[in-house]
């Protein structure tokens, strides 16, 4: 099959070629010029730019219709409602200059298409249009920056909440360990050169702060509507905390801690029912049943975004988002599951 389509392929190049050694000759018959295009070439093209056109636009806007479903859900981070803003007022001035302007270049092709009569006109300079074309994009791209810059601050100051919640993200080649304070509410210090089989993120021993912290992997749980205050921490090389449903990103580097926070504005169960969400596990559900996989349900996710190393692509963890009352069960039930290790 796949022979047959590459033979067809071949077949066709040489048809072309032939057809156009055919129109070749007949031109020299006629005593024209090989190379130059005549009126009737200048009128094709023409007219072709204005079907490339239509056809472009058409492909465009399907696109959009077809594909726009599976991308990612509305932000289920208070922050996240602001970067969204900044994203569709860009994609929306980008998709007009792109109309606007493919328009004008596709239709002058064909407006000012060649024809024998005619004669160049000299256009050396103008100030008139140089002004036009530095200052507006000037304009637009100092809104964007502003905009971008005035969001940015807001979203990387440090986490104010008196109720806010720390965790830290610990990364290492590959997989992601989340540790909370315990019931003192402070992370213990962390020193490298203590990190062994029993001690995973490298708790400083000497510090007592650390002793009742809560380590957790697989999956971690977040109150709704509660400032958490990430740490990012990593052991080997720079990973990436990517938290896509909530529209934030922060990278792990050795040696450092970086910072993130954010509001999670929805449970997990609250975007499992979410319109835009049913569709798109619809869409994915669909794929995996042909795939012969069992049916998912929707989870935020925790995904590494920094080509890390062969397992990169596995390193995630499940993050759920729960009520304050749904987290503090959660919660205490992670402590007594500390308390049962230490014990043993
Ligand atoms: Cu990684």
């Amino acid at each position: 099959m796949k022979l047959l389509i590459i033979l067809a392929i071949i077949l066709l190049v040489i048809a072309a070629h032939q057809l156009l050694r055919v129109i070749e000759l007949s031109r020299s018959l006629r005593k024209e010029v090989e190379w130059k295009p005549n009126d009737q070439d200048n009128n094709f093209m023409g007219k072709t730019m204005i079907v490339f056109l239509v056809l472009f636009f058409i492909f465009f806007f399907w696109q959009i219709a077809h594909w726009g479903a599976r991308t990612l859900p509305p932000a289920a981070s208070e922050h996240g409602v602001l970067i969204d803003q900044l994203w569709d007022a860009n994609m929306l001035l980008i998709t007009v200059v792109f109309l606007v302007t493919n328009t004008l270049l596709f239709y002058f092709a064909y407006k000012y298409r060649g024809k024998s009569t005619n004669k160049a006109t000299y256009f050396p300079h103008s100030n008139k249009l140089e002004m036009i074309w530095t200052v507006v994009p000037a304009f637009a791209l100092a809104f964007i920056i502003i905009f971008g810059l005035k969001y940015w601050n807001q979203i990387t100051a440090p986490a104010e909440d008196k109720d806010k919640i720390v965790v830290e993200l610990y990364a290492k080649q590959f997989d992601w360990t989340a540790r909370y304070a315990g019931k003192d509410g402070k992370l213990g210090e962390t020193d490298y050169r203590q990190i062994s089989g029993t001690n995973a993120v490298g708790i400083d021993s000497t510090d007592a702060n650390g002793h009742d912290d809560i380590l957790v992997r697989n999956e971690f749980h977040i109150p709704v509507n509660t400032e958490i205050e990430f740490r990012m921490r990593s052991r080997d090389v720079i990973h990436s905390a990517y938290m896509p449903h909530f529209r934030a990103q922060m990278n792990c580097v050795p040696g450092m801690v970086t910072f993130f926070k954010f509001k999670a504005i929805k449970t997990t169960e609250e975007m499992r029912k979410d319109p835009f969400v049913v569709n798109l596990m619809s869409i994915t559900n669909k794929i995996r049943e042909k795939e012969g996989k069992e049916a998912v349900e929707f989870d935020y996710l925790l995904l590494c975004n920094k080509i890390c190393g062969a397992s990169h692509y596995n390193m995630q963890m499940n993050i759920i988002v729960d009520t304050p009352e749904a987290y503090r069960a959660w919660m205490i039930k992670q402590r007594i599951a500390a308390k049962t290790m230490a014990a043993k």
